[in-house]
């Protein structure tokens, strides 16, 4: 996930990685870049002029962030990713099991492609693989990898943010489409966000369709406080790093021993929030503009979504997919999901 990537432990998978929330990569053409500072400073201005001072959280993975975002993966206290690779390697020959012969597999925001080894070593009747991604080289890495490790399967990456329009390669044509969206990216969406992206798959992957979307779920407050407030403070970095970028890229003098990270169990939302905590009053200049913050003030800068079965059929229910089947790992518990076009 430069929100792009959030690559993960080596040791998940011969190459491993996933990437990010439908968060957003940097990308690498120039013009791309400029537009992306112009958002960047857009959503700055706004976010910090807000009553309730918030930012989005694609703006954690830059290429410091990104790093960040995979020692956060190691950490012992984020389970998340160790329970979902786990999972996945317990449950890997059913799911592979219900993908049709010469069928397309096409991952929503794929970065280095890192658990989907998994289902292609299980599924050896897939005929093509769609890695989409924002972040061309990741996609370039990749698909150079994958060639050599499958050279029966066509693979046909596309640059595209998945959040976005998207179209599919002709190797998709006439093909049933099984997606893959892991990583419990969807909890970093709000409702809406969620509904839009599942819909979209949905019109991308068609009727014949399966989408495999990985899920955190709710679980004591202590697991999930530990798993975004490490011991080791790598998430803390991680949240700082927020305002370092916003220096670097926007002429900012945030100062981050100036924030607490703090990270809370919001019950109502049933969300963990990640916030910076001023640690006093203070004035920071960032992006041309002057932004006053009090002692305690808060900016918002994550949601992470938990969900119960229930509540994530009924999420999926919205954008026009059914359950049929859902997978549990052991504790820390987190859920891989089968959905399935409604009839
Ligand atoms: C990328 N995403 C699924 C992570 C999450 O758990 O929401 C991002 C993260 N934020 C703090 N730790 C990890």
């Amino acid at each position: 996930m430069n929100l792009a990537s959030f690559p993960m432990p080596e040791q998940y998978c011969s190459s491993a990685e996933e990437t990010l929330l439908g968060l957003v990569r940097e990308a690498s053409p120039i013009d791309s870049q400029a537009d992306a500072r112009v958002s960047f400073a857009g959503d700055v201005i706004s976010g910090l002029s807000a009553r309730h001072k918030q930012l989005p959280p694609k703006y954690f993975y830059d290429a410091t962030g990104s790093h960040l975002f995979e020692a956060i993966c190691r950490t012992d206290d984020y389970y998340v990713t160790r329970s979902e690779i786990a999972l996945l390697r317990n449950v890997v020959a059913e799911l592979a099991a219900s993908i049709p012969d010469g069928a397309v597999l096409v991952e929503f925001g794929s970065g280095e492609s890192a658990k989907t080894c998994l289902l292609l070593d299980a599924a050896p009747q897939l005929s093509a693989y769609v890695p989409i991604d924002i972040s061309a080289d990741a996609l370039d890495e990749a698909s150079a990898r994958l060639a050599g490790d499958y050279p029966q399967l066509n693979i046909a990456p596309v640059v595209a943010d998945f959040t976005g329009q998207l179209r599919l390669p002709a190797a998709a044509d006439g093909r049933p489409r099984v997606g893959f969206f892991p990583g419990s990216t969807i909890g970093n969406f709000d409702k809406e966000g969620a509904v839009r992206f599942l819909r979209s798959a949905r019109q991308v992957l068609g009727d014949q369709a399966a989408l495999l979307v990985g899920v955190d779920l709710v679980k004591d407050e202590a697991t999930l406080s530990a798993a975004y407030d490490d011991s080791h403070g790598v998430t803390a970095r991680f949240n700082k790093n927020l305002l370092i970028r916003i220096n670097r890229e926007l002429s900012g003098d945030f100062d981050p021993e100036a924030f607490d990270h703090l990270a809370l169990w919001n019950v109502a939302e049933s969300r963990m929030e990640m916030h910076l905590v001023s640690c006093k009053d203070q004035i920071v200049n960032a992006a041309g503009h002057t932004f006053a913050f009090r002692s305690g003030e808060r900016l918002h800068t994550e949601n992470s979504y938990k969900f119960t079965a229930d509540s994530f059929a009924q999420l999926a229910a919205e954008a026009g997919w059914s359950v049929s089947n859902i997978w549990i790992s052991d504790e820390p518990r987190v859920a891989m999901v089968r959905l399935e076009p409604h009839p």
